[in-house]
């Protein structure tokens, strides 16, 4: 069989890494930088799409292109997203197989971008009439304003997501879009009182101060309004200062500073006031008393987060109101594609809790490419008694197991501090990160063997280590515990449940003394391991599609492409064990029953009936096509091919079979006529 020639060969260096000969890292490595110079910054490891940050808006996403890459192979033309977007939507719209998309890659390397890239290219190609064209509309809409809320800038990306966010996108049996939910993970909300230096809060505080009309698709103009008098009371929170006043049986009371203007854009500003001064409960007694200046401080940025990141979270739902499938197709089954684009992982110079749940949730992701794409893929072979040779990777469910283990997870064990009784500080829990080291064979075998976890007397006072799949971090355990706890004086949610402002109500529903519950909620680590768990759940159930970004440099700039920068990712990010996995392996495979019934019209023999075990009508197929002996293997249930251009050549003839099978039809039905 002649083995066409696809575009891949036809580009600047190599589209496909699997075709890159020497293969080595340096020649991985100068393959991107050669295509990244010549602005190709997708390339493929199989069905892998690398996507390298350009830092400036390239031609390559006109709807001429969307229309170059509809319906088209993947391998036919030169490596893009918009291949891996349609190559997802057509399986999951012909082959009715639920899809994912799976973005990693560091903060700044373009996850954010290619989730918006995916959904515009799926939104263009799916369906239309006017029903469907405002639910398009609601899905891409969604994005600005979550990004107005959750996103900041930061060092490390001008437009930095600071929540996780998973979208399921429902189809109907034709592939049209019905509608999605939204889930969210946990935002960062420490960012609302104190962002580090040269960082800024989320951007919708600026855009309000700057008078930024704000259009949503899908809110009411009252909603809008009650939303934007929120972001102002929080802002109106962080600038309430307070001085100690008198003291009274002993205790330091503190009352706020300044009460200029009574009104918060319709919120009294007194409910604020009250919020942040009275009263707490002492000895079980409740005393109407005035907090120390400490605890009004704490008070008020607890308020400030709460408050903030309740709203984001109503934002969510809300938003899910508007683009939640019709009530019409809730009991039939839909087909779904969900998109992942979660906060990349981060080393800054301090880190706190809030990095730490963050590179957690990228151990999560790189734990589930590992899964499907090395371990899953090898299994395979040797479960389908396929000749193989195994190629050792790093496996990253060691720092997810000292993370999230039960018993002895860093998670399970800043849970077990928070609850206890007595006096529990940061530092009492780095203590017991070191104790149960020491105590535990396995865990500290298990530790040390891995050197993962480091608590050594090099390190800083009061942190600890993690050697992550992408870099060591070290982390300042202040702020652990409070930060886990995430509680809120009852009295607060109290004093806001009393607030005539209607969301502010919504929002803090425990406020309502006819619904005292007495029950400690749950820890924002617990709830957040909670949340990954399902999501990882979910997303195992559907196929996966990867995009791992990659990003150029730390400058954020185009054109530069840092050797070092870039090398370091495509280690950890395991991509060069993946090439290897590839190329030792098969790019397609099928059990024999589907291959045949695809493809039996290429052959006499099989066409239109085979009688056989499926197997051999395979054989006799590839025979026939003359797919030559090395490019294909049997496996116990699938046949397996080793080059995605043999595939691509079996459906270029399959495509050209039907065309003349439909002018036959035609032929005969104008002789009939
Ligand atoms: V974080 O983990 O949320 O901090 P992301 O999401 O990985 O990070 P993002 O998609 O926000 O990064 O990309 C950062 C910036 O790079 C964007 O604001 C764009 O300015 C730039 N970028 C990324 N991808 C592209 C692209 N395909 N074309 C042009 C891009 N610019
Ligand atoms: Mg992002």
């Amino acid at each position: 069989m002649e083995v066409k020639t696809s575009l891949l060969d036809n580009m600047i260096g190599v589209g496909d890494m699997v075709l890159l000969e020497p293969l080595n890292e340096d020649s991985f490595i100068e393959n991107l930088r050669s295509r990244f110079d010549h602005n190709e910054i997708y390339t493929y490891i199989g069905s892998v799409v690398i996507s390298m940050n350009p830092y400036r808006s390239l031609p390559i996403y006109t709807p001429q292109k969307v229309e170059e890459y509809r319906n088209r192979n993947f391998y036919e033309l030169s490596p893009h997203i918009y291949a891996l977007a349609d190559e997802a939507y057509r399986s999951l719209r012909d082959q009715d197989k639920d899809q994912c998309i799976l973005i990693t890659g560091e903060s700044g390397a373009g996850k954010t971008e290619a989730s918006k890239l995916v959904m515009s290219y799926v939104a263009a190609v799916c369906g239309k009439g006017q029903e469907v064209n405002k639910v398009k509309e609601q899905l891409l809409q969604s994005n600005p304003v979550l990004e107005a809320f959750g996103n900041a800038k930061t060092m490390r990306n001008d437009n930095s997501s600071r929540f996780g966010k998973y979208m399921d996108i429902e189809f109907d049996f034709k592939g049209d879009p019905l509608g999605g939910v939204i889930s969210n993970y946990l935002l960062e909300k420490s960012r609302v009182c104190k962002q580090p230096r040269g960082e800024r809060n989320f951007h919708i505080f600026y855009q309000l101060l700057s008078g930024n009309a704000m259009q949503i698709v899908g809110f009411m103009e009252d909603e809008v309004q009650s939303v934007l008098e929120l972001v102002a009371a929080v802002l109106k929170l962080g600038n309430i200062e307070f001085k100690p006043e008198s003291r009274v049986n002993g205790f330091d009371e503190s009352r706020v500073k300044d009460k200029n203007g009574e009104t918060t854009g319709g919120l009294d500003n007194r409910q604020l006031y009250c919020g942040t001064q009275f009263p707490v409960t002492v000895h079980m007694d409740t005393h109407l008393t005035f907090l120390n200046n400490f605890c009004a401080y704490y008070a008020r940025d607890a308020l400030a987060k709460n408050l903030y990141s309740r709203l984001f979270s109503w934002l969510v739902t809300r938003i899910n109101e508007s683009i939640k499938v019709g009530p019409l197709f809730a009991k039939t089954r839909h087909k779904v594609m969900g998109v992942l684009d979660i906060y990349g992982f981060e080393i800054f110079e301090d880190n706190s809790f809030e990095q730490f749940i963050i590179n957690y949730c990228n151990e999560k992701l790189q734990q589930i490419f590992i899964e499907l794409t090395l371990r899953e893929e090898q299994e395979e072979y040797i479960r389908e008694d396929i000749e193989w040779t195994n190629i050792v990777y790093f496996n990253n469910a060691v720092i997810c197991d000292l993370i999230e283990n039960n018993q002895n997870g860093i998670l399970a064990m800043l849970d077990e501090e928070c609850l206890r009784p007595g006096t529990v500080t940061d530092d009492t829990f780095l203590d017991k990160l070191n104790t149960i080291c020491a105590e535990h064979q396995h865990f500290e075998s298990r530790l040390s063997k891995n050197s993962k976890f480091l608590t050594d007397h090099s390190l800083p006072h009061s942190c600890f280590r993690i050697q992550h799949y992408a870099g060591k971090v070290l982390y300042r355990v202040e702020g652990f515990v409070d930060k886990n706890n995430d509680l809120l004086y009852r009295d607060l949610s109290q004093a806001m449940y009393k607030a005539t402002h209607s969301l502010m109500r919504q929002l803090f529903p425990e406020g309502n003394p006819a619904k005292v519950n007495l029950k400690r909620p749950p820890t924002a680590g617990f709830q957040f391991k909670a949340s990954v768990g399902v999501l990882m759940k979910n997303l195992q159930t559907k196929n996966p599609n990867y995009i791992r970004c990659i990003k150029p440099n730390d400058k954020k700039v185009a054109h530069i492409f840092t050797d070092s920068l870039v090398c370091h990712q495509v280690r950890y990010l395991g991509l060069m064990e993946n090439v290897r996995v590839r190329r030792a392996g098969y790019a397609f495979r099928q059990p024999y029953e589907s291959c045949l019934k695809r493809y039996k019209m290429l052959c006499k023999t099989t066409w239109p009936q085979w009688r056989g075990p499926a197997r051999d009508g395979v054989a006799v197929l590839l025979t026939d096509c003359s797919v030559p002996t090395e490019e294909f293997a049997y496996g116990r249930s699938k046949i397996f091919i080793r080059n995605p251009r043999t595939l691509f050549t079996l459906e270029e003839r399959r495509r050209a079979c039907l065309e003349d099978l439909a002018t036959l039809i035609q032929k005969i039905y104008r002789g009939w006529k």
